[in-house]
């Protein structure tokens, strides 16, 4: 259910349903969960990508796995659901040592909304369009998705988006800052892993760390910012990359990053 695929440090987790626009069944998130704790440690890879195959991104949770209890009449414990394949596939996310990149390739609806939000960063293909769709089907949006929009576009946007469940173009998305880039769809893959490529020549700890603390300050005080930041910076400054970068600098040529 979730394909993979190595190049130049580059890891591409793809979402494999597209019959169903890759909606997130129990077993398609637990596969999704395990592809991400594997990236996560392995050392080869410096940046993951995730997408889906097919015309979709992901369109959220898979109605089909639901429709059949809730129509009998027998109950449905969504918060066990959520708390059980959802919570730990958006935390593995935001606590991956290395930039995750959601390039939406098509629509990204529900859930899989919150899953391109969860990432550091977000392509989209022209054609793509981004819908908070729950309140359609009377939920609230989850997987995250109350905590990162308002983040990304604040709060008056966010409410708008997720009460009118409006489908927003890629250029809307790119305008209210939901992705950096958005790519034709014909050079899209292309493209997206020039883009992964272009972070994975980074220096890899300074990165990780970066994200660190921009996970931290994202729920934290300023005086807490700045204590963290202290304390990263200091560890960053240990590292061999640290050197190579003033003394490239001071030798006026191109560094050469370790990753450590
Ligand atoms: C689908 C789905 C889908 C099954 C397309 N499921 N088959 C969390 C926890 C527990 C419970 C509930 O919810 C949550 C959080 C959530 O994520 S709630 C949101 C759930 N998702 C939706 O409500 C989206 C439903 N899908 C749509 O509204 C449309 O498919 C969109 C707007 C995404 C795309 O529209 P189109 O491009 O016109 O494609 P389509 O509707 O023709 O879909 C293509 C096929 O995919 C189709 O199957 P078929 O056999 O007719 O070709 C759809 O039935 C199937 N599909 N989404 N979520």
């Amino acid at each position: 259910l979730v394909l993979t695929r190595d190049q130049a440090g580059v890891r591409t987790l793809s979402l494999n349903s597209p019959d169903r626009l890759n909606a997130l069944t129990a077993a398609l998130a637990t596969q999704l969960l395990t592809a991400l704790q594997a990236a996560a440690q392995d050392p080869g890879v410096r940046v993951v990508v995730l997408t889906g195959e097919g015309r979709g991104f992901c369109a959220g949770q898979d109605l089909s796995e639901v429709a059949g209890p809730l129509m009998s009449g027998q109950p449905l414990d969504l918060e066990a659901h959520l708390n059980d394949h959802y919570r730990p596939v958006i935390l593995a996310i935001r606590e991956m040592n290395k930039p995750v990149i959601a390039a939406v390739n098509g629509v990204a609806a529900g859930a899989g909304a919150s899953l391109a939000l969860a990432c550091d960063l977000r392509v989209s293909s022209e054609s793509a369009q981004w819908v908070q769709i729950f309140s359609n089907i009377a939920l609230i949006p989850d997987a995250g998705s109350t905590w990162f929009l308002p983040h990304l576009v604040g709060f008056g946007r966010a409410f708008e988006l997720m009460a009118l469940a409006e489908k927003v173009s890629a250029g809307q998305a790119h305008a209210l800052g939901l992705c950096q880039q958005v790519y034709p769809d014909e050079t899209f893959t292309e493209q997206t892993q020039a883009y992964a490529a272009a972070l994975a020549a980074r220096p890899a700890q300074a990165l990780a760390l970066t994200k660190q603390a921009l996970n931290a300050a994202m729920s934290s005080r300023l005086e807490d910012a700045l204590d963290l930041e202290a304390k990263l910076q200091q560890q960053a400054a240990s590292s061999q990359d640290f050197r190579e970068g003033v003394q490239a600098f001071m030798e006026k040529r191109v560094a050469r990053w370790a990753g450590a």
